[in-house]
């Protein structure tokens, strides 16, 4: 017996055809766009000039549904690619500079997708096994990915069309491997059961029936720790503490006795984690409006900085909507007891609307830029 390469139509499933793959080329247009466009928002949020602070939720459920369809995304693609892999054997290989364009865009296409799923999989469970930094390299490629698929779908037009107009139909009697309706059907299963699986990080009804929901399992003083004191290097915080607020023309040292003597507002405020997870909680502390106003501050843009001495987190900065913001504190308590130290003692910036990163801890010095 003589060996050789398979042909297209060597492969006779009856899922290997275009309306399969127009149907879930469709779902995965759209879970690669809410993905894009939450991502945009997501990188906004935390390198933008502007961000809105309500409703409260707007980064849980933005950066929910991120991460949540990313992992949607998963499923979808190995069924596309499975439906219309037989394709990789038509010949001749490249029939014109067009097809050959063509296909070298859905080649780029097929690996920025593979490497943003991937990399955001292993973001979501805190794990970087790789040398390159992950958020600069995942938005580059999230634009190659967007851009390769504007190609796609422009080149793959009329077949689209084609293929989402036509009924799924019966498959021929005698066809092997599961029918076109079945293959579509076990595609959205598996779909489902993934979204089910890992909603449960951050939709709170879901908690008890989401194996995956360990990230926003309950942690000490009810809520989980991302970044433990010890593992950012802050070793025990003493009584020489100070918080430094300075700004142009004048600065000025608390101890925490004296935060503490301040009017205290007490809020419940989600932590929501770039990573997918979040978690509320019920914070008290000062309002950082009112502390600049008690110290003769101006008011503007604060940068935040923590004890943390190395380490991407250990600034961040409130944009002046934020630092008006009467839900953007300066936290001391947790859930009605003292912020423990893997939780930001002696204190932390809490607000409405700020990505988990932002939410810093350990803070010891507020400068304003107003
Ligand atoms: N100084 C400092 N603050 C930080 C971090 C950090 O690494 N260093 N991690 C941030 C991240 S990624 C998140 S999601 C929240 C988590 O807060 P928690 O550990 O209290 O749950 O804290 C943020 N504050
Ligand atoms: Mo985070």
């Amino acid at each position: 017996m003589r060996l050789r390469l398979p042909r297209e139509r060597d492969f006779t499933a009856p899922a290997h055809d275009v309306r399969v793959a127009a149907r879930l080329g469709l779902a995965l247009g759209v879970t690669f766009g809410l993905c894009f466009a939450t991502g945009l928002l997501s990188h906004a949020g935390q390198h933008g000039s502007w961000w809105p602070t309500r409703p409260v939720d707007f980064y849980r459920i933005t950066q929910g549904v991120h991460v949540l369809s990313g992992i949607v995304a998963v499923p979808l693609l190995l069924a596309k690619l499975w439906s219309v892999y037989p394709l990789l054997f038509a010949r001749p290989v490249v029939r014109s500079v067009w097809h050959a364009l063509e296909r070298g865009s859905l080649f780029v296409l097929v690996a920025a997708a593979f490497f943003q799923l991937a990399t955001g999989l292993f973001n979501s469970a805190q794990s970087y096994p790789w040398l390159f930094p992950f958020v600069p390299t995942h938005y580059a490629v999230a634009w190659v990915a967007i851009g390769a698929l504007g190609i796609h779908i422009a080149a793959k037009l009329p077949k689209i069309r084609d293929g989402l107009g036509r009924a799924l139909g019966r498959s021929a009697p005698g066809a092997g491997g599961l029918s076109r309706r079945g293959f579509l059907a076990t595609t959205g299963f598996a779909a489902v059961a993934a979204l089910v699986a890992t909603a449960g990080a951050t939709v709170p009804w879901l908690y008890r029936v989401s194996p995956l929901s360990w990230r926003a399992a309950r942690g000490p003083q009810g809520l989980p720790i991302n970044r433990t004191a010890t593992a950012a290097g802050v070793a025990r915080v003493g009584p020489d503490w100070r918080l430094t607020v300075s700004w142009p023309g004048g600065t000025r040292q608390l101890d925490r006795a004296e935060l503490v003597a301040l009017p205290q507002r007490t809020a419940t405020l989600p932590i929501a984690c770039v990573e997918g997870w979040s978690a509320t909680a019920t914070w008290t502390g000062v309002v950082v409006a009112d502390l600049l106003g008690a110290v003769g501050a101006p008011t503007g843009r604060v940068e935040v900085e923590s004890l943390e001495r190395t380490g991407a987190y250990r600034t961040s900065v409130l944009l002046p909507g934020h630092v008006r913001d009467r839900l953007t504190l300066l936290a001391l308590r947790i859930n009605g007891t003292e912020l423990s130290l893997d939780h930001g003692y002696p204190c932390r910036i809490i607000a409405a609307t700020r990505p988990g990163v932002t939410q810093t801890k350990w803070v010891t010095g507020l400068r304003v830029r107003p």
